[in-house]
């Protein structure tokens, strides 16, 4: 066994969005590593470089939707809307890169296709689609848990004489103004797109395969001094959000819906229906929306029934309306079923009029129907979580393919290290938290920064979960999924919107503040469920 060991560099950290980021600052700016972070995109920012289709904008509140780990950096960033634009999100991203000198150390139009642990000389060999290697002793993928695009095998797609876009591959100077517009999928991004679009296209022809629960965002400019009371009160403000469930800047509620009566449950759904924000209404409202059926029921019954107090036509109320379970991840916006009063915008439900071919001149539906259109927007959503990763040549311990390990659906430990993948480290990565992801980026970075720090300082040379800590880590994930009704629900989170893909849990749902506090009590045992090997050991001297 060799134990040369001189990689080209101490890091390298795949991806540059939020992750990215913060974990080449953690390493480089404050452990004195060498990295280099190797991004396919053109720019940094990640979903923020990719999504600039027109709408494209955070659901997280602006003052939470950003980091908390450099006072400064908070106190100087300013916001002028509730809600972030993709500019001033990318804008931002682009600022902490110039802001913490990162640039230098970031290689970009850089796409990974491998990436193989060598157990002879225990570093990690990166391969780049133009054929570049580079060695590390760590790696970290922070891949994006939705930047895997998702695009559908329609009959017809390649021969679509318009232009055809995907959201997460919006083209930088295609303007919608004036023209025939169709779009297919009405989740978070297609309802934020439908409300933007239509205010620009000629004609807007939306293709729904299912209704969606919708709330207001109360998406609006915000005053000077609500910025400034804000900023002043940082300090509260994140001590709050580390501590609860889904980190979105609100305290969720911890009264169960049907303790109270039915008078005062419509009060509470209207009260936060005024105020706006999809978690909001599904955590702020009562306790057990997401976990007790009769209550599922009644926020549910309540989002109906605005659906047809709003929409005039009640053909498009009718196919508008879900009947389903509340249970995908909660989405708001700014009028989205006031947007189908417009005479410009045309709802066609593929549920029971389903797409047939997609045509040189449109799309063509079950009715025979064909809808002309200059542009169709595939706003169809994400091979998440795992998406990424199999898209490299992924290989661990004895040239183990992640797909060999992955056969049952992703797991890991802790959301961030993988049994069988030594000194490796992923950012969101399976089984980590369901919530507002900056604040869960940051809890990652500075989880697998601090880690990092212990293995330099104590000579250790690799660092591996175990595969009991990484089974005992998949049951609970698997248990807490269960007691909640997200499950039943056919959504990205338990991989059910990709045809083939085996349903699995994907995230840890006992919240950021449980998740936090584990953490804390790995590291506070010695990294429990981890094994650290120290030179000689590896080294077999
Ligand atoms: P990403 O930003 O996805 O970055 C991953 C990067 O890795 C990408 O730049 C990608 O090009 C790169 N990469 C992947 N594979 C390779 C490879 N093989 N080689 C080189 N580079 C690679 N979350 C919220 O919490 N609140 C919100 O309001 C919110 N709004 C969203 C709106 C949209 C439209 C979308 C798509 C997502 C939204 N999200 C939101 C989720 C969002 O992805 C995260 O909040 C956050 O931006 C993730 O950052 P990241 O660095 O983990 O991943
Ligand atoms: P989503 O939430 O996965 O939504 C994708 C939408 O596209 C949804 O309406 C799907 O319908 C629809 N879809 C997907 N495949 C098809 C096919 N083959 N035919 C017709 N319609 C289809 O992705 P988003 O980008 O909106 O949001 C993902 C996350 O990114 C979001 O939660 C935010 O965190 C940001 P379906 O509902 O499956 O019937």
């Amino acid at each position: 066994m060799s134990t040369t060991r001189t990689p080209d560099v101490d890091a390298i950290v795949i991806g540059a969005g939020f992750g990215g980021i913060y974990m080449l600052h953690k390493l480089r700016n404050e452990l004195g590593l060498t990295v280099k972070a190797l991004e396919k995109g053109g720019g940094v920012g990640g979903t923020w470089y990719f999504n600039r289709y027109p709408g494209a904008k955070s659901d997280t509140e602006g003052f939470v939707y950003r980091y908390s780990f450099d006072k400064d950096l908070l106190r100087e960033w300013d916001w002028t809307t509730r809600y972030l634009d993709q500019p001033d999100v990318l804008a931002y991203l682009e600022h902490v890169v110039e802001r913490y000198d990162l640039a230098r150390d970031i290689l970009l139009d850089t796409e990974v296709t491998e990436a193989a642990f060598d157990e002879g000389t225990d570093l990690w060999t990166v391969t780049t689609a133009d054929g570049r290697r580079l060695t590390s002793r760590y790696l970290v993928n922070s891949l994006g848990l939705l930047a895997k695009t998702n695009i559908p095998d329609i009959p017809g797609r390649d021969t679509f004489a318009g232009a055809l876009v995907h959201t997460n591959a919006w083209p930088h100077d295609l303007d919608l103004t004036g023209k025939r517009v169709g779009v297919i999928g009405t989740g978070s991004t297609g309802t934020q797109f439908i409300v933007a679009a239509a205010k620009l296209a000629s004609h807007l022809t939306v293709f729904q395969r299912s209704p969606q629960y919708c709330v207001p965002s109360g998406n609006g400019p915000v005053e000077r001094a609500d910025v400034e009371r804000i900023k002043e009160n940082f300090d509260a403000i994140w001590e709050q959000v580390r501590n609860s469930v889904v980190a979105f800047g609100f305290e969720e509620s911890g009264i169960e819906a049907m303790s109270v009566s039915e008078e005062e449950r419509n009060r509470v759904f209207q009260e936060n229906w005024d105020k706006g924000n999809g978690f909001r209404f599904m955590f702020g409202t009562f306790s057990d929306i997401a976990t007790n059926p009769e209550a599922n029921a009644a926020a549910a019954a309540f989002i109906r029934s605005k659906i047809s107090e709003i929409v005039e036509d009640p053909e498009t109320a009718r196919k508008l309306t879900p009947t389903d379970i509340y249970a995908k991840r909660p989405l708001c916006n700014e009028g989205y079923y006031e947007t189908y009063n417009r005479d410009n915008v045309e709802l066609v439900s593929i549920k029971e009029n389903p797409i047939q071919q997609i045509t040189p001149a449109g799309v063509r539906t079950a009715d025979g129907v064909e809808h002309a259109v200059d542009v169709l927007v595939l706003a169809t959503g994400f091979d998440a979580v795992d998406g990424n990763y199999r898209a490299m040549d992924l290989r661990g311990r004895g040239g183990r393919h992640i797909d060999e390990h992955w056969a049952d659906g992703p797991t890991s430990y802790l959301g961030v290290s993988k049994a069988g993948f030594p000194n490796m480290f992923m950012i969101l990565g399976p089984n980590g938290p369901f919530t507002n992801l900056p604040p869960s980026i940051e809890a990652q970075v500075d989880f697998i920064g601090e880690l990092i720090r212990t293995a330099e300082r104590d000579g250790v040379r690799t660092v591996e979960p175990t595969q009991v800590a990484e089974d005992a880590w998949t049951a609970t994930c698997e248990e807490i999924a269960n007691m909640t009704l997200f499950p039943q629900a056919q959504s990205w989170i338990f991989g059910a919107n990709i045809p083939g893909k085996k349903n699995a849990v994907m995230f840890y749902m006992a919240g950021h503040g449980a998740y936090r506090q584990k953490l804390g009590e790995v590291a506070d045992r010695g990294y429990e469920g981890f094994e650290l090997s120290r030179e000689a050991e590896t080294a077999g001297v």
